[in-house]
């Protein structure tokens, strides 16, 4: 898979991106991320500008279509493909993990951050396929939503993770929340581990845990039940 992500601040994602898990994913060819700064994309020689004030009034400035519609056709110039784009925006539908299993299936994605008071509205008519956004709350920008919603999507890519039951038991992909979990010491402050657990009887082991996740489902998340 091959993620490009254009916004006006690369080095805020490329820091997140070269570290831990995506930082190896990468390093191991498992996914190919560029960051691209939209302003290196700037008809404007001098100043760089990539925004201006909104016609119409108002406050705040736009983003301007011209540097992202470059720098758009710099990803498939350099890349030999059409990329499925998404704008990151409060105004999208909300991430979930059947969005991340669906994109991960995607060979190339390219995510637009958007900035200020927004991107000009026929950019976005004409590249942008999907809106996604990360909560009901606003950021001051997309960077830190692209950063999510890549983590989300490359951990679910082949090799990533060591074993791919690291989730297909963890919460949110069965619809509920994931089971207690337990380590040394055996007991910790007069705290014992649950005894099923060290019974070695993995038929009980994983009837408790099924019986805890709906009961912990139950207790933080009743929304979650409801669907
Ligand atoms: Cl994707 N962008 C911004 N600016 N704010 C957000 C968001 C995205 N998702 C939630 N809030």
């Amino acid at each position: 898979m091959r993620i490009d992500i254009a916004t006006l601040f690369p080095e805020m994602c490329e820091t997140v991106l070269n570290t831990s898990i995506i930082g190896r994913a990468q390093k191991n060819h498992l996914v190919e991320i560029h960051c691209h700064n939209i302003r290196d994309y700037s008809p404007d020689p001098k100043h760089h500008r990539v925004d201006d004030t909104p016609y119409g009034g108002g406050k705040g400035m736009v983003m301007q279509p011209e540097p992202i519609w470059r720098c758009y056709l710099d990803v498939i110039a350099q890349s030999g493909s059409l990329p499925y784009v998404i704008y990151l925006s409060p105004q999208g539908k909300t991430l979930t993990q059947k969005k991340s299993l669906e994109l991960r299936e995607r060979p190339h994605l390219f995510l637009l951050c958007g900035h200020y008071e927004g991107v000009d509205e026929r950019i976005l008519e004409r590249i942008v396929d999907e809106e996604v956004s990360i909560g009901d709350y606003v950021l001051t920008g997309g960077e830190l939503a692209a950063m999510v919603l890549t983590d989300s999507i490359v951990r679910l890519c082949d090799g990533v993770l060591a074993d791919p039951e690291c989730f297909e038991n963890e919460s949110h992909m069965n619809g509920l929340l994931e089971y207690p979990q337990y380590t040394r010491p055996e007991v910790w402050q007069d705290v014992p581990v649950p005894e099923v657990l060290l019974s070695g009887n993995h038929a009980n082991i994983n009837a408790w845990r099924d019986e805890q996740s709906l009961l912990r489902t139950q207790k933080k998340r009743p929304d979650l039940l409801e669907k």
